[in-house]
Formats: structure tokens, sequence, C-alpha cells
């Protein structure tokens, strides 16, 4: 008799199939999977754990919950510090573990210290995905995703399309993992990805390190995919038995036959170094096009370039050198275990002795808490993201770059390809610098009686209301394409207000319109909601459920977009603001800011088949089951109580 033979499954298909709590990928639209780890950053930790405070559990119920401080370290005025105590409290008491601000980016320490091939892992921050660079299924999503998965909820997941990447040949020198990802951008752009997990295979994905492959993965939320793998492989026992975490390895490889939805092959050798100008990810050009540029700026660090692969070979470039005079060089490690392998092989002392600021082992100038640019400088970085405006300077022009161009263009001042770099080889062992996670002991059982500490910066979480039957709206802001969620809540100087809604509500749109929080409230004194117009790819970037749970606070009930981004969309709809895209997007011409508007029927709409016609203007809204009751509740908060 003949045995039924299993189809081949994918590395995502596996990760899903083991995870799988309802639904069938190969019928229904949204899959619910089981989440055993989670992370939260201090930005948007707080959100979050005011939330699963209000849920009235005891402690967390997966197998793992880590708290990082890595994102307001600057600590200008109480704010921040107001923030740390009340996180780690939360945690201690919850049986979550702490890493204390300084321990470094929470991305990387989750990779070198918590990440497991083969399991999931939810993160309040749109890098989580950097997980796959060893197999893990690590998706972004809104704090309120975290806060249920810590009670031990299902996350919900549009059912994937997988595109795979088939990697051939090898890289040639000064060309690195950050210009893969930035060939990817260049050929699949920053929307339209919605949906998919981009997953990495072929016989180049064994010349790649896992530093390498977690770059690739995390600036993959660049594309507004659900998030990107790699297999996890010989590469990734080596990685994890240098971390002292031989026994967290799983092999977790995609079976022979396996298809995926669509593939796209990169030959590795025939790459160059690539750069995103201004002022998007997927803007990319090559270095060679910008070759002899004047440069201000150098910053080389973030969750996507700062593990010791890469700052070693920052270190090997500019070794017995100096950088130029007239720039300015920044370096912020990953991880205090990045400062300490630089430390033991001089490393450091050589950066230091090259003329390069180092600087805290945080988010730092990425999320623009500092090192804002000159006006209208010319900055390069090796993080992820461009967008104007987000370094603090609105005039600068920023591009993103590998550390091997940022070290070659460091020396010379000007944009400077590198030409060949030598192979940082991978640690034997790597030093344990465990001291600045606490609450280890307690993880997953807390201790009931702490008190949770509650400065005057950690403001309660505004409740949503449930969505009326028909509407009067004004249209408070009407914006073009692209635009991304730091446009609509921005960080950098506003960023120590994240765990103050009130406060923060004053900025929403502030880089677009620093009026638009007094127009709103206006609008909701005459007793009318308030509608966002939006183009294409209406909430690219960042995770911050801010960016909806502000204008909810502002009396935002719909956005009517082109089309909306993953995160942000799952964001609106847990924050009971109904997601509309119009069907025929010349529709936007026809709608002006001020204007009034009869959303006659709203209610039935969300709760019917998602229609809503306006004056001949047609929209809808595609909501499952489960959102749809959100939704017309007035956001997920009301639904849990
Ligand atoms: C970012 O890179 O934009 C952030 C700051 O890390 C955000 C999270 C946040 O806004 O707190 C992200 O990527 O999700
Ligand atoms: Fe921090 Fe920047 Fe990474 Fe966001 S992208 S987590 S701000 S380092």
């Amino acid at each position: 008799m003949e045995r039924k033979r299993k189809t081949p499954q994918t590395v995502a298909g596996k990760l899903i199939a083991a995870h799988l709590v309802a639904g069938d990928p190969a019928v229904d639209a949204e899959l619910a999977i089981r989440i055993d780890q989670t992370l939260t950053q201090d930005a948007t930790g707080t959100m979050a754990y005011l939330q699963f405070e209000a849920m009235g559990l005891k402690r967390i119920k997966n197998d793992l919950a880590v708290s990082y401080v890595d994102h307001n370290t600057v600590q200008i005025g109480f704010e921040n510090a107001d923030d740390h105590d009340f996180l780690e409290s939360i945690a201690k008491k919850y049986g979550i573990i702490y890493s204390k601000a300084g321990n470094g980016i929470c991305h990387q320490l989750h990779l070198e210290r918590f990440g497991k091939p083969g399991t999931t892992l939810l993160g309040s921050d749109s890098h989580t995905p950097t997980g796959g660079g060893i197999g893990q299924l690590a998706i972004g999503a809104g704090g309120i995703d975290i806060a249920v998965a810590m009670a031990g909820g299902a996350f919900h997941i549009p059912a994937p399309k997988v595109r795979g990447i088939r990697l051939v040949g090898r890289l040639p020198g000064g060309v690195s993992a950050k210009d893969v990802i930035l060939k990817v951008l260049a050929e699949f752009g920053t929307k339209g990805n919605v949906g998919w997990i981009f997953e990495y295979f072929g016989p180049g994905v064994a010349t790649l390190d896992v530093p390498s492959r977690a770059t690739i993965a995390n600036m993959g939320a660049e594309l507004g995919v659900t998030t990107s793998v790699f297999p996890s492989d010989k590469v990734t026992r080596q990685f994890l038995a240098a971390q002292g975490r031989a026994g967290d390895f799983v092999e977790l490889t995609a079976d022979k036959g396996a298809k995926y939805d669509d593939v796209f092959e990169i030959d590795l050798s025939t790459l160059e170094p690539l750069a995103a100008a201004p002022h998007s990810p997927g803007n990319v050009v090559t270095v060679k096009s910008l070759a002899g540029t004047k440069v201000n700026q150098i910053l080389i660090g973030s969750c996507t370039n700062s593990s010791y692969r890469d700052i070693r070979t920052v270190a090997n470039l500019l070794k017995g050198k100096h950088v130029a005079a007239d720039v300015e060089v920044g370096i912020a490690c990953g991880s205090r275990q990045v400062i300490a392998m630089l430390a033991r092989d001089g490393a450091l002392a050589t950066l230091h002795a090259a003329g390069c600021r180092m600087l805290e082992n945080a988010c730092g100038f990425c999320i623009g808490a500092h090192m804002s640019p000159a006006t209208s400088a010319v900055s390069l970085r090796t993080n992820n993201r461009n967008f104007e405006g987000r370094s603090g300077t609105k005039s600068a022009r920023v591009y993103l770059v590998s550390p091997e161009t940022a070290a070659a263009s460091a020396l010379t001042g000007r944009f400077t390809a590198c030409a060949k770099a030598a192979k940082v080889p991978p640690p034997k062992r790597f030093p344990k610098t465990d001291d600045m996670f606490l609450f280890k002991a307690t993880a997953g059982k807390g201790v009931p009686k702490t008190r949770i500490v509650r400065g005057p910066n950690i403001a309660a979480v505004p409740a949503g209301l449930p969505l009326g039957e028909d509407l009067e709206a004004a249209v408070a802001i009407k914006v073009g394409d692209k635009i991304t969620t730091d446009h609509i809540m921005p960080a950098g100087a506003r960023l120590k207000y994240r765990s103050n809604v009130p406060e923060y509500s004053k900025y929403v749109f502030e880089p677009c319109d620093p009026k638009f929080h007094d127009r709103c409230q206006a609008n909701q004194a005459s007793g009318l909601a308030n509608v966002i117009v939006a183009g294409e790819s209406y909430g690219q970037g960042s995770s911050r459920e801010h960016a909806a749970l502000c204008p909810m606070y502002l009396g935002v009930k719909a956005v009517f977009a082109k089309s909306i981004e993953r995160i942000h969309r799952a964001n609106l709809v847990n924050f009971g603001i109904v997601p509309f895209v119009f069907e025929n997007p010349a529709d936007y011409g026809r709608l002006a800011q001020g204007q009034r508007l009869t959303l006659a029927g709203i209610r039935r709409a969300v709760a019917g088949d998602g229609r809503l016609e306006i004056g001949g203007i047609k929209l809808k809204t595609v909501l499952s089951p489960r959102e749809k009751q959100i939704v017309l509740k007035g956001g997920l908060l009301s639904c849990l109580n």
C-alpha cells in the first residue's frame, strides 16, 4: 500500500503549522497562532503593560516575556526615568525579564540571549523580525497585541503568501548583508507587500553568518511584509553554541520540493554597494552613483547593523587610520556583549584612536533621540529608516548604507564604496554579559506583592467608544502617499510622552500640520467625528500603536486611504478606527480638508459587507468577524474587559 506523501513545506509553513490555533492556511483569510515569546521596548512597552495590567492577570502566561529599555535612555527631564521605574516594577510583579537601560538594543539582545529557532516571537516593535535570522517566526505588532499574547491569547495574521528569495553565489569584498536587503527593497519597494512572508533559501544562505541574516530579516520590515525568515542550519547551531545556548538549537529547513508562491533569485556575487537615498528605504541607488559627494555625518549602529561582526568590520577598516577631519563619526554598539568583545580584542581602542564618537548602546540616533545632523547636512547611517525628519533635522539628507560603506566614507569624508573588507570569523565563544537582565530567577512566576511605581508621566489608557449608527464627521486632515508613523506620531524629542496619551496627542501629525490637534478638538466640541484622508501605503514604518491610539483620543473614527500598511491597519482596528480604502482610488481627489461628511450607516456597514458610500464615493473595509467586533465595540480593550 502506498503511504500518503506529506506536502513539502517551507520554513514559514512549518512554523505556522506548529503554532496554528485557528484557521486553515489553504482556505482562511485570517489565521490565529500561538505566541511563545514576547518582547517589548520602553517606548511601546509602557502602554502594552498598562493594557496587560487592565486584564487583571496574576502573571504572564506565555513561555518568556522580556521588557527592554533602549529607546528612551536620554533622560532629559523625569519622564524617561519614570517610565523605567514603572517598567521595572511591572516586570518584577508579573514574571517578565527586565533589560535595564544600557544593556543594549532589544533586537540585538534578544537574538543573542533568548531567540530560539522553531518558536514564535511577538514584539511591540516593527523590527522584531530580526529573529527570523535564526529561524524564528518573529513578528512586530502593536502593544495591545503583545499584552494579549502575554495573557496567553493568540495572535492573528493574514494567511500569508510566501515569497522565496533564492540566494546563490557569494558576496564580493566590501559588499554585505545591508546591500542584500537594499537589493530586495529596490526590487519590491516599501508598499504592496502586505500579507507576504519573505523566506530566504538556496545555496547562498550558507555563506551568510547569523548577524548578516539578522540584518536582512530586520530590514525586511521596510518592505511592509508580515516577517522574513531564514532556515536554522549549521551556521545557526554554531552561533547558538557560541552564545552558550547549544540546547536551544533545532534544525529547520524547507522540505525538498517545497513550493513558494513566488520566487526571486539573487546572485550574491553580482551585488555592489548600495544606498537608500532620502527619504525612503525603498529609494535605492548605487554608492558608485554618489561617489565623491560630501558627507557631514556618519552614524554606525541601530538594530540593523550593530553586531560584533559589523562593528569589528568597521574597526578593521579604520585600523591605524583616522576619520576625515570634516566629518562627524558616531558608533553605537548593539549590546554590552558586543562592547565586551570589542574591548577584549582591542577594536574599541582602534575606533577611539580613529576619532569616532562612542555612543550609548541604544537606539539613540536611529530614532532622532540625539545626534541630529546640521541644517541640510548629508548623514550616512547604517540604520533602517531615513524618513524625512526622523533624524530630528527636517532639511537633512539621510542615506542608509552598510557598515563597510560607512567606514570607507568616514576615511574620506565623501561617499566611498569599500573595495574589500576582511571577513570577521564568527566568534567561538561570546562573553557572558547577562548581569543587566533582572528577574531571571522569577521569570514566568513573578513577585505578586510588588508595588507598581507610577510617576506623573504614567497616565491611564483612554477607552474607546462604541461605533455609532451614523456619524457626522469632518475631514480633519488630507495627506499624500507613504505617510509613515513618524509623520503621524513623531518620535525624537516627543518620544518621552509615550506613557501619557493626553500629552502625546498634542503632537499628532506635527510634522505635517501642527494645527491637527486643535482642529480635532474643535470638531469634537461641535459634535463631529474626525476622519483622516490619505493616499497609498498609509502608516508605513513603526509598530507604534500611538499612531492609532492618539488619533482615537482626538475623536478620529475612520481613515479613508488608497491603501494601508499591515501593522498600522491592525492598530487602527485595535483602537476602534475603521480602516476604509477607496474602491476607486481617484475618489481621493474628491475629498478636501475641512469637508463635512455624513457617514450614514457606518455601523451597519462595518457589521455587514464593509461597504460605505458617501456622496458617490465608494469605500470598503475588509474585516474578519473578530475585527468587526473589535471596531463595533470601540477597540480591543473594550472587548477584553
Ligand atoms: C522605530 O524604529 O520606528 C521604532 C521607534 O523602533 C518603532 C517603535 C516605536 O515607535 O516605539 C518601531 O519600529 O516599531
Ligand atoms: Fe531602535 Fe532604530 Fe531599531 Fe527602532 S529601528 S528598534 S529605533 S534601533
